[in-house]
């Protein structure tokens, strides 16, 4: 194994400890003496007990789902992807076709597959396959590169990686090449495409065979991606169970049903367009799924109107470029007609921008506060308007536990601005395979510290008011501040950096990185910076935005560069700068 993939924990997992992970032997281990060994944690056996008693688990499978729908009504269309339209038959047909492939390459339950595909239709066979055998996606995002993929791949242990043959001019089998050549456990490169020296996916397909070993609703069902706030990406353990209900309840707040039209305008992959109510909601309630190839006015606008599509997801630029297009008059507003609801989440949105939501887009804002972790609250349908443009919503589960606590984890009286701290039937207990985060990133009774700071009104709902993590929230995208500057600290010249987040009309925020330059070193322009970041092989949305060289940062009383001040030296910069 090249030490270039390598980060915490790369060697930590046997296969076999990975690919025999299941809830029993991860329950047990999660509930003995030792924090160290569970792979993922899971639920104590009282709150699953109260988790199924109360509906909210109900034993369901994605696979079992995609069956029950095809059976239910085979000539619905499922997945629309430009001119392909494939019903639900279609799509559990292929499903089946690409498990029998999967099966007869060695692919099995446990094992983990990075999958990096654009919103293409071959995205939903491959992860129902995948979902079948039990077999592990492993979501990455069309942006991340060899860097992210590396990691993915060495950590997890994959066995396959799925990609695009050339996406947005990227040629991936490249990617794939050089990290096959430094990932031992990664036997089979399936491309979607023109598969080059690797395997076409269409070239998987066999007779449906039967699965002996199906998961259960309790096992896991793929890894999500957590935003992150430390140095690599930590993963994501969902189960078919509380993934499921978090769509069901979606569904229900977001008033999916078969006849609704979601348009996945945001990267299929991400968690808001996959479950909120996304995607999977979608094929849950039996509805259609528009895929649409790039989320600008012209292209989401005319498939919208094609597609006579009733709800969609988007982050706060995109309502931005949205409504502004809607104002500049480009298309007539009623070509968006069958157009009943916007999310809008990932970010913060401005309550500005907010209000400019239905008088120019002619459809109901819905704001949706969510995380990969699992909690997601939206506001209501019915909620009064000044509560949909002001507030980030509620929980979907009565079940949802909420906790809004000061530093020391002291329970704020309501309406305080404070941590938020949640516990609940669709929020994981733990990340896979990261017992040290899991120490610091969860209390000892399992509530997740989500790293937001949030008020919550006395409806339930909450504002979000800011964050405690270390991460840039770059319209959506989010930017561990720690990743970043550990690639700065490889470059020769620097001898530290800082990586925060500056106020962008646009983006909401943008990254900035503040370097001090070893003594000595040669003057550096911060182009020849975000060159070496790009050229490390990471994903661009991480490269820094804007490069400071400074000569000393603010310290925290403990030697620790003082991000808050940097901050506001930042705020005081560009409020001077505006004066000018
Ligand atoms: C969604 O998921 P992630 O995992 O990419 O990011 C979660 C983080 C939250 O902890 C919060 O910091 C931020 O993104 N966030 C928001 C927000 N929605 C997410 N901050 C302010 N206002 C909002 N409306 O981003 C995600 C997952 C499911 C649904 C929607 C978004």
């Amino acid at each position: 194994m090249s030490a270039r993939f390598s980060g915490p924990g790369v060697e930590a997992v046997s296969p076999a400890a990975a690919s025999s992970a299941s809830p029993a032997s991860a329950a047990s281990s999660a509930s003995s003496a030792s924090p160290a060994s569970p792979l993922w944690p899971t639920w104590p056996a009282e709150f699953a007990e109260r988790y199924r008693a109360a509906g909210w688990w109900r034993g369901e499978t994605f696979g079992g789902m995609l069956r029950e729908r095809a059976a239910a009504h085979p000539e619905r269309i499922a997945i629309v992807d430009g001119e392909r339209r494939w019903t639900y038959r279609e799509l559990d047909e292929r499903a089946d076709r690409l498990a029998a492939g999967l099966l007869a390459r060695g692919i099995a339950k446990g094992d983990r597959v990075v999958l990096q595909l654009p919103n293409v239709a071959e995205f939903f066979a491959i992860v129902f396959a995948l979902f079948r055998i039990g077999a592990l996606p492993v979501f990455a995002l069309p942006a991340h590169r060899e860097t992210e993929i590396g990691y993915f791949c060495a950590f997890t242990k994959a066995v396959a990686y799925v990609i695009p043959d050339v996406s947005e001019g990227f040629d991936h089998r490249v990617l794939a090449s050089k990290v096959r050549a430094e990932v031992p456990s990664l036997a089979h490169i399936l491309v979607v495409g023109d598969p080059g020296e690797h395997t076409a996916l269409a070239d998987l397909e066999r007779d449906p065979v039967e699965i002996t070993d199906p998961p259960g609703p309790d096992e896991l069902a793929f890894l999500q991606l957590s935003g992150g706030s430390t140095g690599v990406p930590k993963l994501i353990p969902r189960t078919h169970d509380d993934y499921i209900y978090s769509l069901r309840g979606s569904n229900e707040i977001c008033a999916v049903d078969a006849d609704s039209v979601y348009l996945c305008a945001l990267p299929a992959a991400h968690n808001f367009p996959l479950s909120s109510p996304g995607t999977l909601g979608a094929l849950y309630a039996g509805a259609r799924v528009v895929l649409c190839p790039r989320p600008t006015p012209d292209v989401a606008f005319a498939l919208i109107e094609r597609e006579r599509v009733t709800i969609t997801g988007v982050v706060p630029p995109l309502a931005l470029a949205w409504t502004e297009a809607a104002q500049r008059g480009d298309f007539d507003p009623s070509r968006l007609s069958s157009l009943r609801v916007l999310l809008v989440g990932g970010a913060k949105f401005s309550e500005e921008a907010a209000r400019r939501i239905t008088p120019t887009l002619g459809c109901t804002l819905q704001q949706v506060f969510g995380m990969a972790e699992g909690l997601v609250n939206y506001t209501r349908l019915d909620d009064p308007d000044e509560i949909v443009v002001t507030s980030q919503g509620r929980p979907i589960s009565p079940d949802d536990e909420i906790r809004i606590v000061d530093d020391a984890d002291v329970d704020l009286p309501d309406g305080e601005t404070g941590h938020l701290l949640t516990r609940g039937p669709y929020t994981i207990r733990g990340y896979w395979n990261a017992p040290e985060h899991n120490a610091s990133s969860f209390t000892a009774d399992g509530f997740y510290r989500t790293g937001d700071v949030v008020r919550r009104l006395p409806t339930g709902h909450l504002v979000v008011e800011g964050r405690a993590k270390d991460q840039i929230n770059r319209g959506g995208e989010k930017v561990a501040a720690e990743e970043v500057e550990n690639h700065l600290l490889a470059h020769p010249s620097v001898h530290d950096a800082a990586v925060v987040a500056v106020p962008d009309a646009y983006l909401g925020e943008r990254t900035c990185a503040y370097v001090i330059l070893r003594a000595g070193a040669e003057p550096l322009k911060p182009v020849a910076i975000r060159r070496f970041v790009r050229e490390r092989g990471l994903a661009g949305y991480k490269v820094p935005d804007h490069v400071e060289f400074v000569e000393t940062f603010p310290y925290t009383g403990v030697g620790k560069v003082s991000k808050k001040d940097l901050r506001a030296a930042i705020a005081a910069g560009l409020a001077e700068h505006a004066g000018r």
